[in-house]
């Protein structure tokens, strides 16, 4: 007779490979891994990670009790020889089925009550007796993350600061596709869709450094689209938000930071600004990552813009990349020949006019990165008081331009956020009758809003807060621009 008690399959070789499998699945169950919700920083992710224990214990009392109840019946009523007969057969319990009813009912009703108390807490507001609310709004984008604080005017991008123990509210963007916003230790997740704002707040109760992720697939990076949560003591809150408005120290002549800061000038100033620190700058970096969107959006294949990280005070981040890789001489140097041998698809490599080479590395010499590299990790909270505006280079037009300026004009013909401004000393002396090249150019910069150029959006701010000797300086650099 066939006897199928025996397993013809390699019981124990399976379990040694198996074992040491589920072993190390479940050791990402620990509450020191960065992105586990066992561990939890914060009343958010604590009030979720105590519903989910509540319910899986629910489920693992379940879970014993039915499959405890199949294998016991099995084993008890198996048939044991071919003389055992079929049972009598029946349909239909009353008490069995009411009984199977209800039970579930209830259980049901237990998950109910802190589930909804749970949503009905973290959707209703951010709570407003926990102390100051911090604004702020977090925007996705293919693939990193943008931060604006609108009360204390300040961007930036991919490390996200809080001060510990205060309400965060957060306004959740997108300007591309839908991405989401995660940070496991401290909060749950909520989308961020276009055209569509959403909120959520958070409260850190460690300081520390969390990480974050996106949590809705996005394309082809959305797996290294993260972002850092650095949690400060008030007082070190406050300290950042107070560098991040005193401007870096100016490159001293001849340094490899000097020449850096031309290069970035040069071919990295469209897309990103890292001087958002003097009075005015935020509205002026809104104006210009719109208008660096919109540039990308007219023309997706060709564009030589896109919107960009900030990279105001870069010199004090830890990590580039969206978090991906931590922030080192070398680590920058890689990213700038070569983005996407960090990171596959960043729009940085595509669109940049400087990658546009037959390998796609970057058109720039080893030593010349390096400069870069350098200025890059050179641009800290200098020792002006906050707020000052710092006048790079005195007078010396092009010096200023290139502070200011390069953002959105080309000394070209290219048109960036602006007009590429070469002959603009020819073409100044005609734009409005009776007015000379030097008036229109000096009226352009002190109120731009008087004459708009035609097919260009209205975002270029206004520069009077540099000083009539800038000013006069700028005008002339111009006029030389062919
Ligand atoms: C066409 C627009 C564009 C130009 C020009 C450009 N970048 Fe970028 N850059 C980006 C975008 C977009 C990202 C975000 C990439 C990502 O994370 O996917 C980025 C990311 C970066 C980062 C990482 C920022 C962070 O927070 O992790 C650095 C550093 C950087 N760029 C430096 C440079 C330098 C230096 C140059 C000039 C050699 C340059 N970029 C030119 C668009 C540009
Ligand atoms: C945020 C982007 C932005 C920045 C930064 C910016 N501009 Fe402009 N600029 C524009 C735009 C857009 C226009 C065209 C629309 C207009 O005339 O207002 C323009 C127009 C001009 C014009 C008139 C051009 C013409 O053909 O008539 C001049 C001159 C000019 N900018 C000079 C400067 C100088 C000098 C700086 C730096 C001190 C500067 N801009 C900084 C966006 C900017
Ligand atoms: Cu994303």
């Amino acid at each position: 007779m066939h006897r199928v008690s025996k397993l013809s399959f390699p019981l124990r070789p399976a379990l040694v490979l198996l074992l040491p499998l589920a072993i190390a699945l479940l050791a990402a169950c620990t509450p020191d891994n960065n992105q586990s919700t066992f561990g939890t920083a914060g009343p958010i992710a604590e009030d979720q990670a105590d519903l989910f224990k509540f319910i899986f214990w629910i489920a693992a009392v379940v879970f014993v009790l039915v499959e405890g109840a199949i294998i016991y019946i099995a084993i008890r009523y198996r048939r044991r020889s071919d003389n055992d007969k079929l049972p009598h057969q029946t349909h239909g319990n009353n008490r069995l089925e009411i009984t199977w009813t209800v039970i579930p009912i209830l259980i049901l009703a237990a998950i109910a009550i802190p589930t909804l108390t749970d949503i009905w807490a973290q959707q209703s507001g951010v709570p407003e007796d926990q102390g100051e609310v911090l604004n702020i709004e977090a925007i996705g984008h293919q693939w990193w993350f943008e931060f604006r604080y609108p009360n204390h005017e300040v961007v930036t991008s991919n490390e996200l600061h809080i001060p510990v123990g205060r309400p965060v509210a957060f306004k959740l963007e997108s300007q591309d596709v839908i991405h989401s916003f995660w940070v496991p230790k401290i909060a749950g997740k909520v989308d961020m869709v276009p055209l569509n704002d959403n909120y959520m707040w958070m409260i850190g109760d460690e300081v520390g450094e969390y990480y974050g992720q996106c949590a809705e697939f996005c394309g082809i990076a959305h797996a290294h689209m993260r972002f850092r949560v650095i949690v400060h003591e008030e007082a070190d809150f406050q300290a950042w938000i107070e560098g991040m408005h005193t401007a870096a120290d100016a490159p001293v002549a001849g340094s490899p930071e000097a020449s850096g800061k031309n290069l970035y000038a040069a071919n990295c100033s469209s897309c990103h600004t890292n001087d958002s620190t003097t009075p005015g700058s935020y509205a002026r970096e809104i104006s210009s990552q719109q208008a660096r969107w919109n540039g990308w959006i007219s023309d997706i294949e060709n564009s030589g813009i896109v919107s960009a990280p900030n990279l105001t005070h870069f010199g004090t981040r830890s990590t580039i990349g969206a978090g991906l890789k931590d922030l080192t001489k070398e680590s920058l140097e890689g990213w700038i020949t070569d983005p996407s041998s960090v990171k596959i698809g960043t729009r940085m490599q595509k669109h940049a006019a400087v990658y546009d080479t037959a390998d796609g590395k970057a058109n720039l010499t080893p030593a010349e990165v390096s400069d870069i590299a350098t200025y890059l990790l050179s641009l800290k909270p200098g020792t002006a008081p906050a707020g000052t505006v710092v006048e790079t280079g005195g007078a010396d037009g092009a010096d200023i331009f290139a502070t200011n300026c390069t953002s959105c004009h080309s000394t070209g013909d290219n048109d960036v956020v602006g007009p590429g401004l070469a002959g603009i000393g020819d073409r100044a002396g005609s734009q409005v009758a009776g007015m000379s090249a030097d008036d229109y150019i000096e009226e352009s910069l002190r109120d731009p809003s008087a004459f708009v150029v035609d097919g260009f959006p209205a975002v270029m701010p206004e520069w009077s807060h540099l000083g009539d000797d800038s000013i006069d300086a700028l005008v002339d650099y111009l006029k030389t621009l062919n």
